[in-house]
């Protein structure tokens, strides 16, 4: 498979090899992480990296272009079909620069937009203070009540107050149903646009497992990478409400993305999301959509069931946010490496009301979309929550401590002591055996 790579650059084919293992061998519990098709591997590695296509299809700047127009018809056609949409873009080269358009094709610099603040579940891109949307408009971030769900009342007051010209909805650490036929209530009483970011559930929109934002607001952006199990990329998607809004609202859309911020499109890219949404316009992505969140609901009940907290003390997805804070703050951290000794992958994560930091967090979060694809279920996942559970409570009594030194000096001596930890190992091997009977990308080895 990287035949090539192996004859001309052993360093660079060594590398890839030891990810291979690592993929096939660990549990990839990050939610917002899952595992191609060899199809969409296929596209990706395909000669439509060589061309380049400025514009849109049938609208270029640069010739040789028949056969990406094609490619990039054909993507265009599925999403509106499987998202129920009037116009969609799928050139952003990921998540972010899909938002940063929006933001462009919506709002003017200075202007108010308003998302969910990013320590209680919310992206970078819908207005966190260091990112160039925080920087470049006027966030006004709403939060999520003592019990992790979203304060609705608080966001209605400051939209009133505040008449933003765009609010966000959709998170990046939010265990629950998004409720968008409240945001849309509260954005239509605003008079502002509405824009979906369901980038973590795309996935299971298609598959009916999440309801579909499309009747509730004018804007829809997604990742193409997690749930929906593609290739990294983006798309921004505009509904039949958000043409009645403004009908130029698509062209604009458009424009943001090139000439706005965008170059040349990414088309090998563009090839691998069509062939990703062919294979989530069939009948089994239905039936994965819906395993990962029964999957989801097994772990935070194994989890919940083996004494460990989780936000809203459960899930609607496939998610679930552990909260370490019974155990003190800032935990994540070691709650992540240790995991990661036992070949276990999450991330450490905020939480709502976090007492410490978005870098020493007292959160973890992980989920089922990677494990779904592989083939487990329930009862997996019952036995993945007991081996969590068991770590986190092996790791729970160290501390961070609160100046730089001291968290250095805790740091270095929970490293050293846990690399040998042998409940960590016995699991690492029990995960090994699990993966076994699980086998991920059966005949590929680089
Ligand atoms: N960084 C992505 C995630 O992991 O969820 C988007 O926020």
């Amino acid at each position: 498979m990287i035949e090539f790579i192996k004859q001309e650059d052993k360093q660079a084919s060594d590398i890839l090899k030891r990810e291979l293992q690592r993929q096939k061998y660990g549990l990839e519990m990050i939610p917002s992480e899952n595992f191609v098709s060899r199809a969409v591997l296929e596209a990706l590695g395909s000669v439509l990296t060589n061309k380049y296509s400025e514009g849109y299809p049938r609208k270029r700047y640069y010739g040789g272009n028949d056969f990406i127009d094609e490619i990039e018809e054909l993507a265009i056609e599925r999403a509106k079909k499987l998202f129920n949409v009037e116009h969609v873009n799928v050139q952003p080269y990921s998540g972010s620069p899909a938002n940063f358009a929006v933001y462009m094709a919506t709002c003017k610099p200075g202007e108010v937009i308003m998302g969910l603040n990013l320590t209680d579940g919310g992206h970078l891109t819908h207005g966190w203070k260091v990112s160039a949307t925080g920087l470049f408009f006027k966030s006004i971030p709403y939060h999520t009540k003592s019990d992790g769900y979203v304060d609705f009342e608080e966001l209605r007051k400051l939209a009133l107050e505040h008449k933003p010209k765009l609010i966000w909805c959709g998170a990046t650490a939010y265990p629950r149903e998004i409720e968008f036929e409240k945001y849309a209530e509260i954005a239509d009483e605003a008079g502002a646009y509405l824009a979906s970011d369901i980038a973590h559930i795309a996935g299971l929109v298609v598959a009916g497992a999440h309801k579909s934002p499309s009747s509730y607001v004018h804007i829809i952006t997604t990742t193409t990478h997690k749930t929906l199990r593609g290739p990294r990329g983006g798309m921004i998607m505009v509904t039949k409400k958000g043409l009645e809004k403004d009908p130029e609202l698509a062209n604009k859309i458009d424009k943001a993305i090139f000439p706005g911020i965008q170059g040349g499109p990414h088309d090998h890219k563009t090839a691998a999301i069509a062939v990703t949404l062919g294979e989530a316009l069939k009948p089994e992505f239905k039936e994965y959509g819906a395993q990962i969140v029964k999957n989801c609901k097994a772990l935070a009940a194994s989890l919940m069931n083996n004494g460990i907290k989780l936000v809203t003390n459960g899930t609607d997805n496939h998610l679930c946010l552990i909260d370490l804070t019974p155990f003190g703050k800032g935990k994540g951290i070691f709650v992540q490496e240790a995991l990661d000794i036992a070949a276990i992958t999450t991330n450490k994560n905020t939480i709502p009301a976090e007492p410490s930091s978005p870098y020493y967090p007292s959160g973890i979060r992980l989920g089922t979309p990677a494990l779904t694809s592989r083939g487990m279920k329930e009862e997996q996942m019952k036995l993945i929550g007991e081996w969590i559970a068991q770590i986190i409570h092996e790791v729970k009594e160290y501390e961070l401590g609160e100046d730089k030194e001291t968290r250095k000096s805790n740091l270095d001596r929970f490293r050293e002591e846990i690399k040998d930890n042998p409940l960590l190992k016995e699991i690492r091997e029990k995960v090994k055996g699990l993966c076994e009977k699980f086998p991920l990308y059966k005949g590929l080895e680089y």
